[in-house]
């Protein structure tokens, strides 16, 4: 396990499913791809229910336009290149596009990239993985192809594969992708019953903070709430783009959290949503989910197809233990990030069902303990 240095730019290539491919650490081809990753990278948390994907257009060795698709509705990130190049007086007549997933072909809420490649005199398309949009899947290849433009597929084929892998789930399932982050003393505890939670260490709260950064929704639990009246903020240092929707899901499926939480007051660009399966008194500025009862709470299946129509593409599911382990029972986890302290924190262990198909995905350490991801 490596003793990483967790700066702002480690935590987020952590937060969106990285490390990703270092470009200078990659030649050809693959550098460029790398690059139009790392454009890609500020789209997420921005872009969803659409892929943030990103391109940049070469020529002659040189980047002269890059992009990246940052909201539904806006130009995708072959567009957004095109006219970065045109900003900087350069002509993509010629040039290539590497973009890590295949252009569209379609007229959705804009129109498709191949035309805009191909009007533009681009001579070779790069790409990463292909669009497994029904409306896509190899049709935009195909198109370049039949344009004459040269098209290579897989460059960084399994990267980018992995960093589009919340849309296509979405694509497959209608589901968001479900990322669950808890914090654990070295016994495996959240800590003892009824009081305050671990406090996340400050060599991990970029990492912490970036997850909430990378997801569009953050779900907790009612006891969370109850125990360490948090507001649940995005709090990342990066600017936020004014689009952006960080959504503040509580369950409390009775309608038991007393309207002084801190948690209901207002937050802007941060709406607060209470998942009820009731009709409780309602609460000024907080509106509520009617969800289907499941178990003891609501069902958790319904809250995520509730957020998938919200254009939410990215949950963030921070405990407590009992949230966490419905949430593992009914598969609906896709990564999780575990915080463990090197102290005990004292409390009854939780038992965490994770699915037996995964494995330890990447780690890390700092002087008091360490995280890891499972996938
Ligand atoms: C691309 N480049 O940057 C993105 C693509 O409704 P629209 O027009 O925004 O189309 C959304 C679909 O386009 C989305 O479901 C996915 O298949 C593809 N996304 N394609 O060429 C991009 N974001
Ligand atoms: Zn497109």
């Amino acid at each position: 396990m490596s003793d990483l240095e967790l700066t702002p730019d480690v935590a987020w290539a952590l937060a969106t499913g990285g490390p990703w491919p270092e470009p200078a650490a990659q030649e050809g081809d693959a550098h460029f791809m790398a690059m139009a990753l790392q454009e890609g990278l500020k789209g997420v948390g921005l872009a969803s229910p659409n892929p943030p994907v990103g391109c940049v257009l070469v020529k002659a060795g040189r980047i002269i336009g890059s992009g990246v698709h940052t909201r539904a509705g806006d130009p995708h990130g072959e567009v957004m290149a095109l006219r970065d190049a045109e900003a900087r007086d350069e002509d993509p007549a010629g040039s290539t596009a590497y973009v890590t997933l295949e252009p569209c072909c379609h007229h959705g809420r804009t129109g498709p990239c191949t035309v805009a490649l191909a009007q533009s005199g681009v001579v070779r398309v790069v790409v990463g993985v292909r669009d497994p949009n029904p409306r896509v899947d190899g049709g935009g290849l195909a198109i370049l192809r039949s344009q004459g433009i040269a098209v290579e597929e897989g460059v960084l084929g399994e990267a980018c594969a992995r960093f589009h892998a919340p849309f296509f789930k979405h694509i497959r399932t209608g589901l968001p992708w479900v990322t669950l982050k808890l914090a654990l003393g070295s016994d495996g505890s959240l800590g003892p019953p009824g009081r305050t939670t671990l406090v996340t260490p400050p060599e991990v709260q970029h990492l912490a903070h970036a997850l909430r950064r990378a997801s569009e929704a953050l779900v907790v639990g009612r006891h969370t709430i109850e125990v360490d009246d948090p507001q649940l903020t995005d709090r990342w240092p990066a600017p936020t783009a004014p689009h952006r929707s960080f959504a503040r899901v509580v369950m409390d499926e009775a309608g038991r959290i007393p309207p002084t939480a801190r948690v209901w007051g207002p937050v802007a660009g941060q709406p607060v949503f209470r998942a009820v399966t009731s009709d409780p008194v309602p609460l000024r500025g907080v509106a509520d989910l009617h969800l289907p009862p499941e178990g003891r709470g609501c069902s958790l299946r319904h809250l995520l197809y509730e957020l998938a129509a919200m254009g939410v593409g990215r949950v963030l599911v921070e405990g407590g233990g009992t949230l966490a382990a419905g949430f593992l029972a009914q598969g609906l986890v896709d990564e999780f990030h575990r915080f463990q302290s090197d102290l005990p924190a004292l409390g009854p262990p939780l038992e965490l069902p994770l699915p037996a198909a995964w494995r330890l995905d990447s780690a890390a350490r700092w002087p008091t303990g360490r995280w890891e991801a499972w996938r």
